[in-house]
């Protein structure tokens, strides 16, 4: 299999190069790339698409990560957010004998088949960022990625404490959702903290609809969004991209962002809190925003790193990540007994951002 052995802390395969030292130079440096081709360690990594900013991040990440300087070839795979694209460059990584397979899968279903192919063949599969359903659980040797219900039960747990400081009754907030790609981890987690939350608190979700986790199709949605409900006043998005474009779309209406929404104003609520969406928290334009942390090149590469070693990495490896408020109204969150603290965007966090 993977003929690399992941020492050092550089990167992937660290064994490149000092053969041969008495060898003449042209020799020498047949030798070491011979060396160097043997240990390189091949990864096909199965993409998404560029949907969001946060996928952008994302793949910049994995690109960094898997360079041959840190001894790895990568073959990147692009699917463009389409599922069967995606099944098939898995097939076409199976073919090509990769030594691993990193999936970041568009959609949860429909992974048995091609999986099963993968391990016949012997090559381990990593899946990152969302989460796959599989009959057998050995179809994948570790998952790395965010608790995307949890990001959802804080941000609706932000709400509900917002709400009632401010004295709102629970059925005035009147909310739509607009929805990441169906099917996907992220938009069935949050989306299922919201209908547990509108259940359990008593608030009117008005409506959810697709906005694929683009500005494009996000603003598309608020613009029908506003003429079909125009009691609303609170906007649930999924992503950040999707919150620009609903944020476009509110303001081409005449009305305003923002928390104030016995004054007229739509409030709204995202995910990622990448730089761009923490910008609008620090001008309250979103009030809300989940972080949700793209920068997986590491973490997978870490993974590798021990299954290259024979250990077993652990299955399930949650990313910790922070929840960002635009005021101090509601300090803390409380999610299954734990607590996480509401952050106040400052210019500094925002400088620190990386993505
Ligand atoms: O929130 C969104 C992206 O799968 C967690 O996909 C990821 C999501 C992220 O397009 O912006």
């Amino acid at each position: 299999m993977a003929a690399g052995v992941l020492t050092g802390l550089g990167g992937c395969g660290t064994k490149i190069g000092i053969t041969g030292m008495a060898e003449s130079g042209a020799a020498m440096s047949a030798a070491s790339s011979a060396d160097s081709e043997e240990n390189t360690i091949t990864v096909g990594f199965a993409q998404v698409g560029e949907e969001s900013d946060w996928r952008r991040a994302n793949s910049v990440s994995i690109k960094e990560t898997f360079t041959s300087k840190n001894g790895c070839r990568l073959l990147f795979d692009d699917a463009q957010n389409e599922p069967e694209k995606q099944i098939t460059a898995i097939a076409n990584f199976v073919q090509q004998g990769v030594d691993y397979i990193v999936l970041e899968p568009i959609v949860e279903t429909g992974w048995d088949t091609v999986l099963s192919d993968a391990k016949a063949a012997g090559i381990p599969v990593i899946v990152a960022d969302r989460m796959i359903e599989v009959e057998d659980e050995s179809l994948y040797a570790a998952w790395v990625g965010s608790d995307c219900l949890l990001e959802g039960r804080k941000v609706c747990e932000w709400l509900h404490s917002y709400a009632e400081s401010e004295d709102i009754d629970p059925s005035e907030l009147k909310i739509v959702n607009i929805q990441g790609t169906l099917g996907s981890t992220p938009q069935i987690d949050r989306d299922l903290a919201l209908t547990e939350a509108a259940e359990k608190y008593g608030w009117t979700l008005l409506g959810a609809e697709r906005g694929e986790f683009t500005q494009a199709k996000g603003r598309e949605t608020m613009a029908q969004f506003l003429i079909d409900f125009p009691e609303l006043n609170v906007v649930y998005c999924d992503n950040d991209n999707e919150a620009y474009g609903a944020i476009e779309a509110i303001e081409e209406a005449g009305r305003t962002c923002g928390s104030n929404i016995e004054a007229g104003e739509i409030m709204i609520l995202s995910f990622d809190a990448t730089s761009g969406g923490l910008r609008y928290v620090l001008d309250g334009t979103i009030s809300c925003d989940a972080e949700c942390n793209p920068l997986h090149g590491p973490r997978i590469e870490e993974i590798i790193r021990e299954l290259e070693a024979g250990r077993e990495p652990e299955r399930l490896q949650y990313v910790a990540e922070g929840l960002y408020v635009h005021d101090d109204t509601v300090e803390t969150v409380e999610v299954d007994g734990k607590s996480y603290p509401a952050h106040v965007v400052t210019e500094e966090l925002i400088g620190n951002r990386v993505y």
